[in-house]
């Protein structure tokens, strides 16, 4: 069977491991979002596709659930000796080291693409990891600064991790999208799946993010395949991060049945929400989308499993 999955970050990589859990023998797609994806100390980051590296590779903080595991920041300590920031992004020793053969490997000539094949050689995840795009592609967030009153814009880390969502997302912003062509092998994957699956990741800086690259929803639309979500809401509230900032940008409301509506019919043949949502079952369907409510509270690895043999089942029924 062959599945392609659009992933962001931890929601992505978690999902994952449990769909590996599931169907061991799937040969597994995964169309990573790199508008994440940041320039510091001259060295390409690109968050979303070494979390699920590291997490499918076995070298994630389980706690945190991006960078290395067992990791120190001696590196950081000194850069910031010298007064270099940003001291509020936590780049680690082990992950500098993946960073900087990215780099090279860049500024070699090598596209993401390859790049990221190289360096899932070392860490064998499991699946084919494409990024979404070759082309540099960055998310950015429109807020009102409340000192100023004025509108700033700024990069996606910046709005997550040094602001903590704290402020309104006024737009979201995905830099150079339009521009940016689908990696090689993207289009291709999607054309050649069984089933296509979203997983809980964010609907807006993750999967919007990759939907955004021209041609990628096209051919997720037309696709032979069925494809599922999963909802990223439980109970009305994001389980972890901020989503519901990022949502409220685009005007959709925190809720499962809404994120549903927002990728449409047009995209969706099935969607499962978690069991104490319910009632949103009835409104998705009303809308032409298959739904079912199963619990989706990725706890453990066979908790997950299960969420992704349920989507494997309603694609069927969806097919
Ligand atoms: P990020 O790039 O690290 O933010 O990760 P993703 O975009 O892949 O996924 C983030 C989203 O995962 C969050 O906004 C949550 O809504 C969702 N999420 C996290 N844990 C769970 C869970 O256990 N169940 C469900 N249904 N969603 C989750
Ligand atoms: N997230 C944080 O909340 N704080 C950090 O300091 C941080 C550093 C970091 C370094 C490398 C990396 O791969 C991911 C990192 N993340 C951090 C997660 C990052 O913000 C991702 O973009 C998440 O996927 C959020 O979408
Ligand atoms: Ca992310």
């Amino acid at each position: 069977m062959r599945i392609v999955v659009l992933a962001g970050g931890i929601g992505g990589a978690r999902f994952l491991r449990g769909l590996l859990s599931a169907v061991p023998d799937a040969e597994i797609t995964v169309i990573g979002n790199t508008g994440d994806d940041i320039h510091l100390f001259g060295l390409k980051v690109c968050p979303d596709l070494d979390t699920v590296m590291y997490t499918l590779g076995g070298g994630i903080n389980e706690d945190q659930g991006w960078g290395r595991t067992d990791e120190s920041f001696t590196v950081k300590e000194e850069l910031a000796a010298y007064g270099v920031g940003p001291s509020w992004f936590g780049l680690g020793d082990r992950d500098f080291a993946t960073h900087i053969v990215r780099t090279q490997m860049i500024d070699a000539g090598y596209p993401l693409s390859a790049v990221t094949e190289a360096l899932c050689d070392r860490w064998q995840p499991g699946v084919r990891l494409l990024p979404m795009s070759d082309d540099r592609v960055e998310t950015h967030v429109a807020v009102n600064d409340p000192e100023t009153g004025e509108r700033r814009v700024i990069h996606f880390q910046e709005y997550w991790v040094k602001l903590r969502a704290s402020l309104d997302a006024e737009a979201v912003v995905p830099v150079g999208a339009e521009q940016a062509k689908p990696a090689p092998g993207v289009l291709e994957a999607i054309a050649a799946a069984d089933v296509i699956l979203l997983p809980p990741s964010n609907p807006v800086v993750s999967i919007g993010t990759i939907l955004a690259v021209p041609g990628i929803r096209e051919a997720v639309a037309q696709a032979a395949a069925p494809v599922v979500g999963l909802s990223p809401i439980v109970g009305g509230s994001p389980v972890r991060g901020m989503a519901d900032k990022v949502l409220a940008a685009v005007g959709v409301e925190s809720t499962a049945s809404a994120v549903a509506l927002h990728y449409g019919p047009g995209l969706l043949d099935g969607w499962l929400v978690d069991t104490s949502d319910a009632d949103a079952v009835e409104t998705v369907t009303a809308a032409g989308i298959a739904c079912r409510a199963v619990p989706l509270m990725m706890t453990d690895t066979d908790a997950t499993a299960a969420m992704a043999r349920a989507a494997l089942e309603l694609a069927e029924q969806a097919r």
